[in-house]
């Protein structure tokens, strides 16, 4: 493999000196791609990522996580904030320490959000098998618990002989910098081929930019586009993640504002144009505004630009109900271009919208539709103001809670979420200021409760000059409040809202939608004042309201943060400005209502009932849920 002049190393320093300089371009601005290495160690990886990173810790700053699932969700936390031009590797040791990252593997690649997993795996010699913690499969000598990461890594290769490392590492460079291609990329790293010396060819180590191009449509695509548009009465823009991404805000606005096409927008294209624009209709789909939902109805052709169509943004194939509506993806991914039926036009976002434009030249939507969209954009507005309002001498409900932190976060500050109630009530009430988009940050392509302070903690770090929110259920807050830990021990100064309603309320009323009483859903028992754990949770005035006998503000601060403890929507405006102006990270603890939910707004989700059951509230449950779903669509129609 030796080419001339060449630097002997392990594996496990080559690997670090060449994550130390690799850079990536775009529209000529250059930044370095690894802003560090987090990392737990064990055996399988602190011999070798451990001594290397330790060696290197000038080239990659090392920092220690305190959950590895955690630690790849701070490194998607900080892709996407970055618009996927910057990330973290994340070393862990064999066994649970590797599976542990699995999950944060399938958040990133389903969100498409390019992080680096280094898990250690068993010996590649094989000699003193089994190791601790290996798993044994008496029929395949080459599997180790790392065949896991295959299924949810955009690459995935098992470094066995040095020689490997070379191909392997630029291979995984070409997946994290491929805006179409990208998602967790796992290098599994077997404990004696980390320590094992090899000759690295200078080249290798030397800096090296990864130019991400805009890729414009193919000319014959986009005089498609154009004519499907040039000849719609009822066009209708579904702006997604992709937009963001491209840092495409700005060719957006102008597209609409030359031709009025309305907008509406998925979880991750959220704020894609400010809510004060005349033509933001909001979020669309199962968790979308009126305004957004009825447009939707009606719309004959569906741009959709950089979404890939996920369920919630299609309320399950029944948004879109013009007999004869069409679809136009716009998509750096070919995979996302050709779904719905649509009319594909693979190309970076911005590109393609200054495109549209120019091909849509002296050409608007018709009048009516347009000032229809103002309308009911203006209408939700102010529907958006009454629910948020605090209630009078009511316990805090979760909308008031959203509206505090949205005036709390102003123009810049960013809210973060991920799972629960509150992802829905923040897709329909949430206001977006901040003209690039990076103000809103849902998690919703894996919606992974436990997401949210690590995720948080990513943003800060890719934004320290903005305030991070992160609003958090008490369900998702005691599955991983570890890392509270880490955002004191780093100086993350995120600001947690721990959202407490006693259990998972968001399950709760799905269960109670479907005739199943909030089976399992809330923790109180009759030890401490509630109902057992079994008995139903009908909600209305007998319900008990406390939340949790668990003391979550007292957990927060025992893990080191301030805490502030709220009791009324007033207060936590308070304590918001308050921890905003600390500067360390800061828990504000408030209890709500868990009944006291945002309404949906004439939209659906496919959540299959019992087709049997001894229940009556089942049984209706059913005919209803059947009623529904004859709105689904193939939308198998040729553009
Ligand atoms: C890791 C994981 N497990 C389970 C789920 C399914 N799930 C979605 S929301 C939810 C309850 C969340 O409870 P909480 O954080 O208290 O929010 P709330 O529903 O009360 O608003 C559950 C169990 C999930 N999304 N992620
Ligand atoms: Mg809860």
């Amino acid at each position: 493999m030796s080419n001339g002049a060449g630097v002997r190393l392990t594996v496990a320093q080559a690997i670090v000196r060449f994550l130390g300089a690799q850079y990536v371009e775009r529209d000529g601005r250059r930044e370095r791609f690894f802003a560090g290495c987090w990392g737990i160690f064990g055996h399988g990886n602190l011999t070798g990522m451990g001594q290397a990173l330790q060696q290197h810790a000038d080239v990659l700053p090392f920092h220690q996580a305190r959950n590895e699932q955690a630690m790849v969700h701070i490194a998607s936390g900080y892709a996407r904030q970055r618009n996927r031009l910057g990330t973290f590797a994340c070393t862990s040791s064999v066994g649970p320490g590797a599976t542990n990252m699995v999950t944060g593997a399938a958040l990133a690649t389903i969100n498409r959000l390019p992080v680096l997993l280094l898990p250690g795996d068993t010996f590649a010699t094989r000699t003193p098998h089994p190791v601790l913690q290996q798993l044994e499969a008496p029929h395949d000598a080459s599997l180790s618990v790392n065949d896991c990461f295959k299924p949810v890594s955009r690459f995935f290769e098992r470094v066995e002989r040095p020689e490997q490392l070379v191909r392997a590492a630029l291979e995984a460079m070409r997946v994290l910098t491929d805006q179409a291609d990208t998602g967790a990329v796992t290098l599994a790293l077997p404990e004696d081929v980390q320590v094992e010396a090899l000759e690295v060819p200078e080249a290798f180590l030397e800096q090296r930019t990864w130019t991400v191009y805009r890729q414009p449509p193919a000319r014959e695509a986009l005089a498609r586009a154009v004519a499907m548009i040039r000849g719609a009465r009822r066009p209708l823009i579904v702006a997604g993640g992709g937009v963001i991404y491209s840092e495409a805000n700005a060719a957006l606005r102008a597209l609409v504002d030359a031709t009025g096409i309305p907008v509406c927008e998925t979880q991750a294209g959220r704020g894609a144009l400010p809510s004060d624009h005349p033509a933001a209709l909001g979020a669309v789909g199962a968790t979308g505004t009126a305004a957004a939902n009825r447009l939707a109805r009606e719309a004959d052709v569906v741009i959709g630009v950089g979404t890939r169509w996920g369920d919630f943004t299609t309320a399950s194939k029944s948004a879109f109900q013009h007999p004869a509506v069409r679809f136009i993806n716009v998509n750096v991914a070919a995979f996302d271009a050709a779904k719905q039926s649509g009319l594909a036009v693979v190309a970076d976002a911005r590109v393609a919208l200054e495109e549209l434009r120019g091909g849509l030249a002296g050409w608007t939507a018709h009048q009516e539709w347009t000032r229809r969209a103002a309308d009911e954009a203006r209408a939700f507005g102010e529907e958006v103001a009454r629910v948020v309002a605090p209630r009078e001498g009511a316990m805090p409900h979760q909308a008031a809670v959203i509206g505090a932190i949205n005036d709390a976060a102003g123009q810049t500050g960013v809210v973060v979420c991920a799972a629960g109630s509150a992802p829905g009530d923040l897709h329909k009430l949430w206001r977006a200021r901040d003209p690039a988009g990076k103000g809103y940050h849902v998690e919703y392509g894996y919606s992974c409760m436990g997401y949210e302070i690590p995720g948080g903690m990513g943003v800060k770090l890719a934004a320290p000059e903005r305030d991070v929110f992160v609003l958090i259920g008490d369900g998702s807050y005691l599955m991983m409040p570890g890392d509270l830990a880490t955002a004191v021990a780093e100086g993350v100064g995120i600001v947690v809202v721990i959202v407490d309603n006693g259990g998972y309320a968001s399950i709760g009323a799905l269960s109670r939608s479907v005739g199943s009483a909030g089976f399992g859903t809330h923790y109180r028992t009759a030890e401490n004042g509630g109902p057992p754990l079994d008995a139903p949770d009908e909600g209305g005035p007998a319900a008990p309201l406390r939340a949790s006998h668990v003391d979550l503000a007292a957990n927060a601060a025992s893990l080191g943060v301030r805490v502030l403890r709220a009791g009324s929507i007033e207060e936590l405006r308070a304590a918001l400005d308050e921890a905003r102006r600390d500067g360390g990270p800061v828990a504000v603890h408030i209890e709500v209502d868990r009944y006291a939910g945002v309404p949906s707004y004439e939209s659906w989700w496919d959540v299959p009932v019992a087709e049997v059951s001894e229940d009556d509230a089942v049984r209706a449950a059913r005919a209803e849920y059947e009623r529904a779903r004859a709105a689904q669509r193939q939308y198998v129609e040729t553009p």
